[in-house]
This record gives structure tokens, C-alpha cells and sequence, in this order.
């Protein structure tokens, strides 16, 4: 499987850094939504699921989080860890999010609104959207 991480320019000076993305070219699509999640508990995982259409750009801007990323065939983890490197996820991956530093605080960029009804939120289902399972 191959993972893409997008290094995101850092604009740092004596005073400290800025990171500044844009739409279609420090992220990949046009982003119609932006979201974040904070506070989360020890222990915890969230996603658990996939996505017909969606892709989205993770960026940890603080702290730190696993992110399993599963094909259907192949499943990597991948680290995110700090505020200069976006992990891009497609559609059509699973996806979970775990070991949730205290204070980490996720930032995610994505292609298009919320909609329920792109989400797949059941394994087996989603081995069968992506053709692994007949
Ligand atoms: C994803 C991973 C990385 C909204 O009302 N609007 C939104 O845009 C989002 C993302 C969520 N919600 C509501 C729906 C639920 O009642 O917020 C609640 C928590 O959402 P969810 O349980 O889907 O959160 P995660 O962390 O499991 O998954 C989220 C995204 O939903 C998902 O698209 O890829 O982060």
C-alpha cells in the first residue's frame, strides 16, 4: 500500500512557525470542509470505518495519533507526530485512529460536506465495496 504523507511548509521565524495550506496545491482537492478533533479520552478509538468518495488530509497539529490505514488487502500504521506533515487518505480506506496523545488535537481536510450516507461503517460491508469479498 502506498502512503502518502505531504510535507507542508513550515514558515518559521524567531518568533515561532506558521504553516499555511491551500486548496489543490498544499492539498490535493478542493476542501469543502474542515474539522478537528480534541480531548480525546486515553484508550480510546475512533473511525472504524471507510468512505465511498471522500479523501481527506490528516494533520496532527499537536501531539500526537496512530492512524491505521486498511485497503482490504493491506494495513499499515502510520504515526502522525507533528504539525508540518499531512497523511492523505482516499476513499475506499479503512480507516482507525488511536494512541491519542494527551492534548493531541487532529486536524482533517476534506473533499466534500458531511454526508452520512458515504460512510462504511461495517468491516464486512466494506470488504465488499472494495471487491474482497464476494
Ligand atoms: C473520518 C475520521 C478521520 C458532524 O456532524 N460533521 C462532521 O463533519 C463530522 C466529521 C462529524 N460529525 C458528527 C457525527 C458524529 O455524531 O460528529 C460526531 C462524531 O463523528 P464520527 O463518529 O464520525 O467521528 P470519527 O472520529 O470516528 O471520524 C471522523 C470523521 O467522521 C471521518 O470522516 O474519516 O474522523
Amino acid at each position: 500500500m502506498e502512503i502518502k504523507k505531504y510535507p507542508l511548509q513550515q514558515h518559521g521565524d524567531s518568533r515561532g512557525h506558521l504553516v499555511a495550506l491551500e486548496e489543490k496545491t498544499d492539498v490535493p482537492f478542493e476542501i469543502k470542509r474542515v474539522y478537528y478533533m480534541f480531548d480525546t479520552k486515553s484508550g480510546i478509538v475512533r473511525g472504524m470505518h471507510a468512505h465511498k468518495s471522500l479523501e481527506q488530509l490528516l494533520v496532527c497539529v499537536h501531539g500526537s495519533v496512530k492512524i491505521l490505514l486498511d485497503d482490504g488487502t493491506e494495513k499499515e500504521t502510520v504515526l502522525l507526530d507533528n504539525p508540518y506533515e499531512g497523511l492523505y487518505v482516499s476513499n475506499n480506506m479503512w480507516r482507525e485512529m488511536s494512541e491519542f496523545s494527551e492534548g493531541a488535537v487532529l486536524m482533517v481536510f476534506a473533499s466534500k460536506y458531511y454526508d452520512e450516507d458515504d460512510y462504511i461503517r461495517d468491516y464486512d460491508e466494506f470488504l465488499r465495496f472494495v471487491g474482497k469479498k464476494f
